[in-house]
């Protein structure tokens, strides 16, 4: 049964999802142990070497808030099997190791500290296991020991921390629910954090849904709750050293594409494996922030697009407003399609700069816009509208949807309300 999404996670859009684990020692990603096909005892030997000495939450927490981002997920336990917390159920941690600290802990409290809501991200996956590999039928008995420390461990994170927000589940392959003990797992976790939201990444249905590395189209958008995880370089969720990063303009519109079609994005940044964040990120958030900082209005708290016809770029909604985000200029006039709703004002959200525009029927044109754009990465336009926006119904979604097997089942009546058009 999911638990209802809170206002605190589907107004506040912007998450910040931290992958830092001892695989950060190798800056090649999260997945060297297994993608390296390193020793899992060697690989194990080097947990000594992950000394952060100079991880300060206080200041990841002060980037995440920089940027504009509302939640964190930090990674608890990735499928190296290395915990980031104090588990009694195996050596393998960070507080027996190295610096001997409870990372998990230090991240919880800072970031509630800087009113951050807080999630952990935990893998059911464990390289460190010969039990996961051997799996239920070749090695039932220790399958199920591994299961229940499994469980076990998802206990302590539920409950040696206070509140937790979120949990982030993950690495759910090649086993099903039912090898899992999904269901009792996740009644000892409705029963230790009523009110956490559950991912949908232990073989249940969850509270929200988790399209990975990619943003849904408006017709094959999840129809629930749901976020986009996506990384802030080219690859890899774990540090990378040498990896192309993301420039602010793709992050403002990632995100901005992301809440157009109705859902969150958690956006994801690899420490280093002394703690601290990458300049690169830091650099970008700050960008992004400054964004956020000026616009903010058309992104948190707002519901989707209302038409799926805009030539310029994107649209967002709030209660009696239409934000356009214009990623492609049009030049001095732009032209939207599809508001059926009468138009009070038009401004520049930046600046609130009022512009000149006229409605007609079906189209409003926004006149007297500058030969460039205020702000090629995504200058947006607020229309305050006399009631709640509404489109044209043939604007509401596409009737194409390139693939034929994908065409939404409702073409038909959606070409039926443009036949009229097409005999104009
Ligand atoms: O294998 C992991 C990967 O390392 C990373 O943690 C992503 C984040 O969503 N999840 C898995 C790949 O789907």
């Amino acid at each position: 049964m999911a638990n209802p999404v809170p206002r605190w996670f589907t107004e506040g859009k912007f998450g910040l999802f931290i992958h830092w684990g001892m695989y950060s020692l190798f800056g090649r990603g999260e997945q060297v142990l297994y993608r390296e096909h390193l020793k899992p005892s060697e690989y194990r030997e080097r947990a000594d070497e992950f000394r952060p000495t100079r991880f300060d939450p206080r200041d990841w927490a002060k980037t995440a808030l920089s940027a504009g981002a509302r939640y964190a997920v930090l990674t608890a336990k990735h499928h190296d099997g290395f915990c980031m917390w104090d588990s009694r159920t195996t050596p393998f941690t960070a507080a027996r190791t190295g610096l001997r600290r409870d990372y998990v802990a230090e991240y919880v409290r800072a970031f509630g500290k800087a009113g951050l809501r807080v999630g952990l991200y935990f893998s059911t996956a464990d390289w460190s296991q010969p039990s996961y590999f051997a799996g239920p039928r070749r090695d039932p008995a220790g399958f199920r020991a591994f299961v229940q420390t499994t469980h076990e461990q998802v206990r302590e994170l539920c409950t040696r921390f206070g509140k937790i927000d979120i949990l982030w589940f993950d690495g759910v392959w090649p086993y099903t629910a039912r090898e899992w003990r999904s269901k009792a797992l996740m009644a000892q976790i409705r029963r230790l954090q009523p009110s956490i939201l559950v991912n949908d990444r232990i073989a249940l249905t969850g509270d929200f849904g988790t399209p990975e590395q990619s943003i849904p189209e408006q017709q094959f958008k999840p129809l629930r709750p749901w976020e986009s995880c996506l990384t802030s370089t080219e690859r890899f969720w774990g540090y990378h050293a040498n990896v192309r990063w993301k420039a602010d303009f793709e992050t403002i519109r990632d995100l901005c594409s992301v809440v157009e079609v109705g859902g969150n994005l958690i956006y994801n940044v690899g420490p280093k494996s002394d703690g601290t964040l990458p300049p690169q990120f830091k650099r970008l958030m700050r960008k992004v922030g400054g964004w956020l900082r000026l616009n903010g209005k058309a992104v948190y708290g707002t519901s989707e697009t209302i038409c799926d016809t805009t030539t310029f770029g994107l649209m967002t909604c709030g209660p009696k407003t239409v934000y356009l985000h214009v990623l492609y200029w049009p030049g001095r006039e732009l032209t939207l399609a599809g508001l059926k709703t009468h138009v009070r004002s038009a401004r520049f959200l930046a600046t609130g700069k009022p512009l000149p525009f006229r409605q007609d029927k079906e189209r409003l044109y926004v006149m007297g816009l500058p030969v460039r754009p205020p702000d090629a990465r995504n200058t947006v336009i607020a229309l305050e509208l006399a009631s709640r926006p509404a489109s044209c119904p043939w604007a509401r979604q596409r009737i194409w949807t390139g693939a034929l097997e994908r065409a939404p089942d409702h073409s038909q009546q959606v070409a039926a309300r443009m036949l009229p058009w097409s005999r104009s």
